[in-house]
């Protein structure tokens, strides 16, 4: 890291990327290696992403040296490297708050910045929009630069781009291939060899080194998209990429800039476990807030998810579990090791994920495919088709169903019950606690029918805490755990607990609340709707997706569909927007789904009705 520390920091006189115009090669090194020290004093204290930043500090100077961004136009690949960006862009000092409510977001975000040119965080999606971003610009004399990352560049998205560019070859579009040799998890497949093999003979010819490397002979799986490949170039090299993009914007044309860059540099340990330190957790003193309600637990649904997997593995020789680049944040990296044969990481490609399961199911395999469930919208077509049309009974299992927290809008998982109801045949369910995800896990194995589970990105309840069941886990049955005469709440998966809470705190006001867990949206259990809508003034669906198309949504058309009186259904959810960035507690209880918040609506809903008319006679009114 810096030796400066102690001097004025140059970082700090950077208002714009205009102010890098003025410095000095060596001076631009340094303002790499004040970014780098940002990163290391922020990120442990905020938590989010470490080495990606850390490895293009010196490209992202680089870049804002030669182009100017307000004009042409640079775009990010899922954009969890862009803190070096945002400091060049007069959010240095915002910095200290990225990820918090209120603060920066982890990604680039056009609201914040006219140097943002793009909102997104899932891979391989830059090369296309940079492309049409150049294409539509054409009678400008501007560049759009896309970066990616060597894990994000086999996404079929990004291979459709780089197909379609050929076409377009004209356009001034600078792709640059940020090849660190890493995912979150060390890269997989073909093409991450092919590229290894290319800087091992870069490196072996004495080719790596300065802008002028262009080795057109060793990119040719590149060029054979016809376009110029220009590399492998040393991503650290400060002089060298100056003068190559200054090179390359003189020219006036398109170019494919093969990157070779250290994740995690100038941080020895991010450096020596790159997987460990992709990302890293905020300190305890701002550490996420704790959810106000006594049940939760310590460990995650993640983890309660591997182990049943794998035990129910060691039992069950069919079963063989797929990642999309996932293998930690699924907790499928603890299946592996005893399971090398039956695990698979495809790399970020979710829907051949997918598509692969359900050939694997086909062939008789008890398929696991854990997905998060804002990745997983990009498989959709393939749970229309290899999945539902084909009836392949595949366990997609979605992590990070809800709100996740600080990765904010990208990554929120509030759209999974709309998109997998929208098609017919899946199974769709959510435990209420870490032992129901294992039933479910083992009973949705059993069933031979496509289904999903989700489950939020929190820790479930302890076992001891757990609310006893009162009819075991049965498909399309749900399970009443209170009743009471002044309104039902029908809870699905992670609300389960919080409506549990709510009706608690609401029996100490004298109101008393029947509580359904209604752990499958399909198939509903009509018997629990009936119940509800027969023997309640008002019946609460409480869910943690967004309500348009949820499980209140599908509530309200079974109650519609069969005449039970759906006009007494309140759904509560999220609204119909995208839930901001923030600790996931504090996002909950903004959109009033902790249990106090719960209470208090459910009061307010109840007090509400007294002196209203009453259904048949607004219904006469309506007549
Ligand atoms: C569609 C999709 N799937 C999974 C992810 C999760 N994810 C975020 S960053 C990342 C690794 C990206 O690696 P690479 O593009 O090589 O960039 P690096 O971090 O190495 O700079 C993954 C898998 C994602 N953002 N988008």
């Amino acid at each position: 890291m810096s030796d400066a520390r102690e001097d004025a920091k140059l970082l700090d006189t950077i208002n714009g990327p205009e102010d890098l115009k003025n410095f000095s090669i060596a001076q631009l090194e340094r303002i790499a290696e004040e970014i780098r020290d940002r990163i290391v004093e922020v990120m442990p204290v905020n938590g989010g992403h470490f080495g990606s930043g850390l490895g293009i500090a010196d490209l992202t100077v680089a870049l804002h040296r030669v182009f100017d961004f307000k004009r042409d136009q640079f775009v990010l690949d899922v954009s969890h490297q862009c803190y070096p960006h945002k400091m060049l862009t007069g959010r240095n000092e915002l910095y200290d708050n990225i990820r918090i409510k209120g603060g920066p977001a982890g990604y680039t975000r056009p609201a914040e910045s006219p140097y943002d040119w793009w909102l997104w965080a899932h891979a391989g999606s830059s090369i296309s929009t940079a492309l049409g971003l150049a294409r539509g610009n054409r009678d400008r004399d501007s560049y759009a630069v896309a970066i990616i990352g060597d894990a994000s560049i086999p996404t079929g998205m990004s291979m459709e781009a780089l197909n379609h560019w050929a076409d377009l070859e004209n356009e001034r579009l600078i792709v640059i291939l940020n090849d660190n040799d890493m995912s979150i998890a060390p890269t997989v497949g073909g093409l991450s060899r092919h590229l290894k093999a290319i800087k091992r003979e870069a490196h072996d010819r004495g080719a790596i080194a300065d802008g002028n490397g262009a080795n057109a002979d060793l990119g040719h799986f590149w060029s054979a998209f016809g376009h110029r490949y220009v590399g492998p170039v040393d991503g650290h090299d400060m002089a060298g990429m100056v003068a190559l993009f200054e090179r390359l914007k003189a020219e006036g044309r398109g170019a494919f800039v093969h990157v070779k860059t250290v994740k995690g540099k100038g941080h020895i340990e991010a450096e020596k476990d790159q997987w460990k330190w992709h990302a890293v957790s905020p300190a305890k003193k701002s550490g996420p807030k704790k959810l106000e309600f006594a049940r939760v637990g310590k460990v995650p649904y993640t983890d309660i998810f591997a182990e049943a997997v794998i035990e129910r593995a060691r039992r069950d020789p069919e079963v063989e579990a797929i990642t999309a680049a996932m293998p930690c944040g699924t907790g499928l990296r603890a299946f592996a090791p005893e399971f090398p044969d039956r695990f698979y990481d495809t790399g970020i490609a979710e829907q051949h994920a997918v598509g692969f399961a359900a050939g694997l199911a086909k062939a008789g395999k008890k398929v696991i495919c854990a997905i998060y469930s804002t990745f997983m919208q990009r498989a959709y077509d393939q749970l229309f088709q290899e999945i539902a049309l084909n009836d392949q009974p595949v366990v997609l299992c979605m992590d990070r169903g809800g709100i996740v927290g600080p990765d904010g809008v990208t990554h929120n998982g509030t759209f999974d019950i709309a998109y997998t109801r929208s098609l017919p045949r899946i199974n769709i369910m959510a435990p209420a606690d870490g032992s129901e995800l294992r039933d479910m896990i083992n009973m949705a194995l059993d069933l031979g029918r496509p289904c999903v589970i989700r489950y939020p990105r929190t820790a479930a309840p302890e076992p001891e805490k757990e609310y006893p069941r009162n009819r075991a886990l049965e498909l399309g049955r749900a399970d009443l755990l209170r009743e009471g005469r002044d309104g039902a709440v029908l809870a699905y998966g992670s609300m389960v607990y919080p409506a549990m809470e709510a009706a608690e705190i609401l029996a100490r006001r004298g109101i008393e609340l029947t509580v359904w867990n209604a752990r499958f949206v399909r198939p509903l259990d009509l018997e629990m709707l009936r119940h509800a809508l027969d023997e309640h003034p008002i019946v609460f669906t409480v869910e943690e997706n967004s309500l348009n198309g949820g499980f209140g949504s599908a509530c309200l058309e079974a109650a519609a569909l069969n005449r039970l009186g759906a006009d007494k259904i309140l759904p509560i959810g999220l609204p119909d927007s995208f839930v901001e960035h923030g600790d996931r507690a504090e996002m909950l209880e903004e959109h009033r789904l902790d249990p106090a918040s719960l209470a208090n609506r459910f009061a307010e809903e109840i007090a509400g009705l007294e002196g209203r008319p009453s259904r048949g006679v607004r219904q006469a009114e309506a007549y």
